[in-house]
């Protein structure tokens, strides 16, 4: 989508720190990050949010994209987080995976 800040990174439009990519799924640092290690994971592809995502090969690599993420930054303990829609945190509506690590986390989140 045009207008979309996750695809201008994903199409390379506008500069992100890219840590992983795929053919269909890139994942880059969040610019406003919430612990030591924060990624996003998104699919190149624009699905306003995961109750969009009618892939399921694409939902497969996305897994596969936090996987292969962790294992390349070499973290072994991460939480991963989906928000979808507005009251559950949701700001940018492009699908993206929230990969937080390097402190404790809480359980159950707030
Ligand atoms: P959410 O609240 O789940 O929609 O998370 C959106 C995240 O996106 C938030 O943690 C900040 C991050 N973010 C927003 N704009 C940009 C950007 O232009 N670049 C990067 N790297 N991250 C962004």
């Amino acid at each position: 989508m045009e207008e979309c800040i996750f695809c201008k990174i994903a199409n390379k439009a506008i500069p992100a720190k890219v840590v992983y990519e795929s053919e269909n799924v890139t994942a880059f640092r969040d610019i406003n990050p919430q612990a030591p290690v924060h990624i996003l994971v998104v699919p190149k592809k624009h699905y306003e949010s995961m109750n969009d995502l009618d892939d399921i090969l694409l939902a497969g690599e996305l897994l596969n994209a936090v996987k292969e993420t962790a294992k390349k930054l070499g973290i072994q303990e991460y939480r991963t987080v989906i928000n979808t829609g507005k009251s559950a945190g949701q700001e940018v509506f492009h699908l993206h995976i929230h990969i937080l690590a390097g402190r404790d986390m809480k359980w159950p989140p707030g």
